[in-house]
């Protein structure tokens, strides 16, 4: 692969990116297509190569249960959002000059503490394609769910973000492919298939050349198209979970804004939540679909001598063990339990006694049995 100098790399991006969205629109083939994706992803990651050799990053510091970004152009309704969401009062404007500036929340909800990050500028950046595609990477691979924030009126706004994204190798909704990448030094390019499906093997080698791969075994674990080996072979490829909150209802009939959503829902098969900031309305709704969609869950705890504690929910990750539940109270804790007393979802019948490897449910009440040591 030959090395660029930086302006003719971001030239020929910006062409190839031009290219694309013309022969999508022309409804061309997908193979011609496929191709064009894995020149833009070679140089995609031959640019995110340089900018972390020189170091510059972009890091938000993790905490709480889970972290949400909020996702949107200008005047959409994030910083109202995030007021409403969170406790944290974040000023409305005067953020636009600066480079990128991360305006934390904390958004407490059933139990949870779910950090809420306000990204302003960061569309804008990564639309200009200075660079802010691997700002958006850096940040977006540290949060656990994006939030999309979009104004009902101008609701187009999200499928310009979701191909934004899609360009910058943000994945939303789906999981990366299983299948490996082994490098040889001779043989060309060889496919395992394992009784699964994939192109045919000249559209493979081609891809493979792309980036810069002549010699390697392709195995997979699942079906795997064009799109998805250009995902595996561009290696910075990020998979998210994201929701859309439609705000500003409160500006079109309820009519209007059912069918927006169920245009939304069918074209992108996100969940969509209608809200308005300004008028307050689905505030709720939005918190339970934040809640849900971080995969979180409530385990409720119950002393093996007294009553359960319903108002203080321990908050875990959905397909968390006894053990977890009990590493998450204290790791004293865990490494001393013995079983535990499970009512609720996960068990047939009350007070039903478990190994530590249960998998507990939402709701579930737990009495933790452990050895004091
Ligand atoms: N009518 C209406 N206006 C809203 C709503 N939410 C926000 N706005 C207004 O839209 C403008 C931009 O809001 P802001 O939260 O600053 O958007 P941001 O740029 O995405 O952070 C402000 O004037 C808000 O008052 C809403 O639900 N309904
Ligand atoms: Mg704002």
């Amino acid at each position: 692969m030959l090395m660029k100098d930086k302006k003719s790399l971001q030239q020929e991006l910006e062409e190839l990116r031009e290219e694309y969205s013309k022969t999508k629109d022309n409804k061309a083939t997908n193979k011609h297509l496929s191709m064009i994706r894995a020149k833009i992803a070679s140089i995609n990651k031959q640019m995110t190569e340089r900018k972390s050799a020189k170091g510059a990053g972009f890091s938000v510091k993790k905490s709480g249960d889970g972290v949400v970004a909020l996702v949107g152009f200008p005047n959409a309704g994030k910083s109202s959002l995030l007021g409403i969401l969170t406790n944290v009062e974040s000023k409305v404007a005067g953020y636009a000059f600066t480079t990128l500036e991360v305006i934390p929340g904390m958004l407490l909800h059933k139990g949870a503490n779910i950090q809420v990050l306000d990204l302003p500028g960061l569309i804008e950046e990564a639309s200009s394609g200075k660079g802010g595609g691997a700002k958006i990477a850096s940040v977006i691979r540290v949060t656990d769910l994006i939030l999309f924030v979009v104004d009902i009126k101008n609701y187009t706004d999200l499928f310009k973000l979701l191909d934004e994204l899609d360009m910058l190798g943000i994945r939303l909704n789906r999981r990366a492919p299983r299948a490996r990448i082994e490098r040889s030094w001779t043989g060309g390019i060889n496919i395992e298939k394992n009784g699964h499906s994939a192109p045919d093997p000249r559209s493979v080698m081609k891809i493979f050349n792309e980036f810069g791969i002549y010699n390697a075994n392709l195995i997979l674990h699942q079906d795997l198209d064009s799109d998805q080996l250009v995902d595996l072979l561009s290696e910075n490829i990020v998979y998210i979970k994201g929701i859309v909150a439609l705000n500003k209802i409160d500006t079109l009939s309820s009519s209007e804004c059912e069918h927006i959503r169920k245009e939304i829902v069918e074209k992108t098969e996100m969940e969509v939540v209608l809200v308005s900031a300004v008028e307050k309305k689905n505030i709720e709704e939005l918190k339970d679909a934040i809640f849900n969609n971080l995969e979180l869950i409530r385990i409720f705890l119950k002393p093996k001598e007294g009553e359960v504690d319903l108002a203080k929910p321990l908050v875990v990750k959905k397909g968390s063990s006894v053990f977890t539940v009990a590493k998450t109270l204290h790791s004293k804790i865990a490494n001393n339990l013995r079983y535990a007393y499970v009512t609720g979802k996960s068990v047939k019948f009350s007070n039903q006694k478990v190994g530590s490897t249960h998998v507990v449910e939402d709701g579930d009440i737990v009495t933790l049995i452990y050895s004091k040591t």
